[in-house]
């Protein structure tokens, strides 16, 4: 396109542009044997959520089943996972943590 007079001048836009990294939501599942107030516990300490706000979530995911306790990037995901897993294995209890993508 000749650039330097009047006339409109677009240029199309070829290549994509850079997309946000994908966010991945941690989740927490219910069981039988979890006690609420080690769930409670754990929302608080890992996923910096104050009492009332962790017993909120805590018993959703009792209600429902499961559910989100935070959304972060891959690394930092992965890092909730293991850090939840391992606690819950020291405390011999069966809670389960997973990450998956958002949307
Ligand atoms: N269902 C458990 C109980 O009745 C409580 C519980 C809540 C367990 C949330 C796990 O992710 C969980 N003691």
């Amino acid at each position: 396109p000749s650039v330097g007079n009047d006339d409109a001048v677009v240029l199309e836009r070829r290549t994509q542009r850079t997309q946000p990294p994908q966010m991945y939501q941690v989740v927490l599942l219910n069981d039988d044997f979890t006690p609420m107030e080690f769930v409670v516990h754990v929302i608080q300490e890992f996923f910096n959520k104050d009492r009332e706000m962790a017993t909120q979530i805590m018993l959703k995911i009792h209600l429902e089943g499961k559910g989100i306790c935070g959304v972060y990037s891959r690394d930092v995901a992965s890092t909730k996972v293991d850090q939840v897993s391992q606690a819950a294995r020291n405390a011999g209890h069966p809670l389960q943590c997973l990450s998956e993508p958002v949307e």
